[in-house]
């Protein structure tokens, strides 16, 4: 290619902004990368990480070539070998795994690197392939699912308002939320209703930078939101503030919700949330009196045990007071589900001879180790860094250290996942290929044209997939269609939310909104639930085994005396600003940024201890350790730590946080528990 192009592209990460971006291209060289200035959300500015994106495609680092492991499991060390040796290999070693053990011992291991229907998560890229093996069935549990469950319950759809509706909003309540983080494209539509008068408040036991900006910052123990939410209705039904003309039409189960309310008084939901009773009584007063009230929750709210029930309690504020019929009220969670393209011809579960058994991603040291018949005897992860990203670290390695277990790893970068792989293969960045996004913050569709070659001899997801189909001599057609004719088919829809998107279109422009009215209320008009209303009594949660109402599910080890007194510290791990999970943890100019490893800790705990800042500590349970450097003051409270994800283990102290945290599942949908663990300190002249 000769001369300048300028390419549309989306990013592909795991970020509710899902920003559309373009590529100049000069002689066949990505050099410049511009957030979209036409699209509404994502105003012509990327972030702080993804601006050193290209440079990144460019990085030293990068993987090239295939490899062959030559040193031991967890070495690192590989020998350079051709596409066909990596998956004549690799065809070979499956077919005789599926032979002796059947399709289930194969587990397809993919992670949210890419976000994209073709090559990423959303498409579960390879699916077809799986279904066609047999493999075992991945289950995305590390991030959102006990919310998505939970919300489902209440409103039928784990999809809540989007972040765009912010803008309507008269009280806005970022609960769990570091939106300057880790959406801050949604920030512009928050500070534009501040400027109308709204009010912000931030609930989160950390005062991160989200929480400095706000009007009102409440920082409840770990994994209470749920019985504050309770006190915050108690004052409201006391303030005989409830919209009873909704209630008795739109929803369901009201009088026995009521009295479940009750036995959350402000003054016990204070010794439950260690929020002062005073200031419960205040918001409770301000939600009763400020029509519409947004509130903004994400993933960091339901990251314990009680996870599920955290999100279908919050969500009834907006039950009780009619919020969700207005612009600008309702919750904010997720706008996943809007995208009505046809997933089930992508993903093509019909290829599947017999059921096969689901393996969860979040228990990946317990499926290597534990799970017998059969036994996984392949692993293939793709966009995914478990060793540094997955819960029991140190069982994960444990699990990936087996000599019988054959392990590919395909990936961008020389991971901590990576140095465990049989076989390595190099794999794409979005400017290499091409893909298609929706965004679980706002309702576009963005298109990513491939802008330049990949570097060395790196494929994308569907071409090594096509690729290894081919090796396997696989007879179905589908598994050989190219990404133009995924995306056709996945945009083969009779979807409202498709209508007057075709493909074309969204090459043409880049992006599209998808077929919804501005504003958005989507439950202007009742709920899909099987009763039209918002259900507080929920029948398909009682079948499922679950309380028939909404309330409040403790989280587990937070507040547990007795491991209280042998881990004193309940510890959350937020977003990096300068990482996305791992990714660019190995970027130099990100990472020193970023800096060390780091645990806060409140001025009272460091004094009682005798710690200050700048000194490294380590950080443990029963589980594993890490070693993180204090940095004392007021951002949480007495009693709880917190640090950051994404640190890469070889570039740090060989661990990080998640030598901590348990596989342990939440309430619903077997979710993630990163924010319900409690662990000790000891100076780390101690260490040995
Ligand atoms: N820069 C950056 N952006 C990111 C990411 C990243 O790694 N870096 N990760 C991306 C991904 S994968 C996701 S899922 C989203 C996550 O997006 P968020 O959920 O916004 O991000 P987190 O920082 O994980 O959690 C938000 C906040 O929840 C708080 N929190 C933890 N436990 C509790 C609790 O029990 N109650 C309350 N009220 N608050 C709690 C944390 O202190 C944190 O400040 O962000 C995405 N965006
Ligand atoms: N302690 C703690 N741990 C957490 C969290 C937390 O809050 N606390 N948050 C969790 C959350 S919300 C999430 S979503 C998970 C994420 O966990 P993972 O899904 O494991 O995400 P990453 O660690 O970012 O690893 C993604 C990898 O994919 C690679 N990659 C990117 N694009 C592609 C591609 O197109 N093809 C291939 N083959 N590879 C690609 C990147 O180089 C990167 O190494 O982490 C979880 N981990
Ligand atoms: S990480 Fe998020 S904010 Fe940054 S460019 Fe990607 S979608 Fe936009
Ligand atoms: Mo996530």
């Amino acid at each position: 290619m000769s001369g300048i192009q300028k390419i549309f592209g989306a990013c592909p990460l795991d970020c509710p902004d899902g920003c559309a971006w373009q590529v100049t291209v000069e002689d066949g060289e990505a050099v410049d990368l511009k957030g979209v200035t036409d699209h509404p959300i994502t105003r012509g500015a990327l972030c702080v990480k993804v601006n050193h994106y290209l440079e990144h495609t460019k990085a030293p680092d990068r993987l090239l070539y295939p490899m062959r492991r030559i040193g031991k499991k967890g070495e690192g060390k590989f020998t350079r070998i051709s596409w066909e040796d990596a998956l004549e290999e690799i065809a070979e070693r499956f077919s005789n795994v599926i032979t002796e053990y059947g399709g289930e011992a194969i587990w397809p291991y993919q992670g949210t690197g890419s976000l994209g229907y073709l090559q990423g998560i959303q498409g579960r890229a390879g699916s077809r392939l799986w279904n066609v093996l047999g493999a075992s069935k991945h289950e995305m549990t590390i991030c959102s699912i006990a919310g998505l469950t939970g919300l489902e319950y209440l409103i039928g759809s784990s999809c809540g308002i989007a972040s765009e509706s912010l803008d309507d909003a008269r009280l806005i309540i970022l609960w769990g939320t570091n939106t300057l983080t880790s959406g801050y494209h949604q920030w512009p539509f928050v500070k534009s209703a501040r400027k109308k008068g709204a009010h912000i408040v931030v609930i989160d036991p950390v005062r991160t930078r989200t929480a400095r900006q706000a009007d009102e910052h409440l920082a409840p123990i770990p994994g209470t939101d749920a019985a504050l939410a309770m006190g915050l209705l108690h004052v409201i039904i006391d303030l005989g503030c409830e919209d009873q003309i909704y209630l008795e039409q739109e929803t369901l189960g009201w009088e026995a919700f009521r009295q479940r309310i009750l036995e959350y008084p402000p003054k016990l939901v204070a010794e439950i949330t260690g929020i002062e009773e005073q200031r419960i009584i205040e918001l409770g007063t301000r939600i009763a009196q400020t029509r519409p009230t947004a509130i903004r929750a994400s993933q960091g709210v339901q990251r314990h045990a009680g996870g599920g029930m955290t999100l279908r309690t919050l969500a009834c504020i907006p039950g009780v007071m009619g919020d969700w019929r207005l612009p600008g009220g309702g919750l904010s969670y997720s706008t996943d589900g809007y995208f009505g393209g046809n997933r089930d011809a992508l993903f093509r579960d019909d290829l599947l001879k017999s059921k096969v058994r689901k393996l969860s991603m979040t228990r990946l040291g317990e499926g290597l180790l534990d799970v017998n018949d059969p036994p996984v005897k392949a692993l293939l992860v793709y966009a995914a860094n478990p060793v540094a990203s997955s819960p029991n670290q140190e069982k994960i390695k444990r699990g990936l250290a087996r000599e019988d277990l054959f392990t590919v790893v395909m990936e961008q970068f020389s991971t901590d996942t990576v140095d465990y792989a049989d076989i390595v293969l190099p794999a794409t960045m979005q400017t290499e290929h091409t893909d298609l996004h929706d965004s679980y913050g706002h309702l576009y569709l963005a298109w990513n044209e491939a802008a330049v070659e990949p570097q060395g001899e790196c494929l994308s997801t569907t071409e090594t997939f096509r690729r290894l189909a081919k090796h396997m001599s696989l007879k179905e057609s589908c598994l050989y269609d190219t990404d133009e004719s995924l995306a056709e088919q996945l945009l083969d829809s009779e979807h409202s939310s498709l209508s007057g998107i075709t493909l074309k279109g969204l090459r043409d422009k880049g992006w599209m909104r998808l077929n919804y009215p501005k504003p958005f209320v989507p439950y202007a008009d009742g709920f899909p639930t099987p009763s039209g209303k918002l259900e507080f009594f929920s029948e398909r949660a009682v079948s499922d085994g679950y309380d028939s109402l909404p309330g409040f599910t403790p989280p587990k080890e937070v507040l547990d005396v007795c491991l209280a007194k042998k881990y004193p510290f309940a510890l959350v791990t937020g977003a990096s600003h300068y990482f996305i999970n791992t990714i660019f943890g190995n970027h130099e100019g990100l990472r020193k940024r970023e800096g060390e490893s780091k645990i806060m800790m409140n001025i009272e705990d460091a004094s009682l201890l005798n710690v200050t800042t700048g000194q490294t500590v380590r950080v443990f349970n029963q589980r594993g350790s890490f070693l993180a450097e204090v940095n004392v003051g007021d951002q949480v409270a007495k009693g709880v730590l917190a640090t950051t994800k994404g640190m890469w283990l070889k570039l740090s102290s060989g661990t990080n946080v998640n030598a901590t945290v348990d596989e342990r599942d939440a309430d619903m949908g077997g979710g993630a528990v990163f924010g319900d663990n409690r662990v000790n300190i000891e100076l780390c002249e101690k260490v040995k």
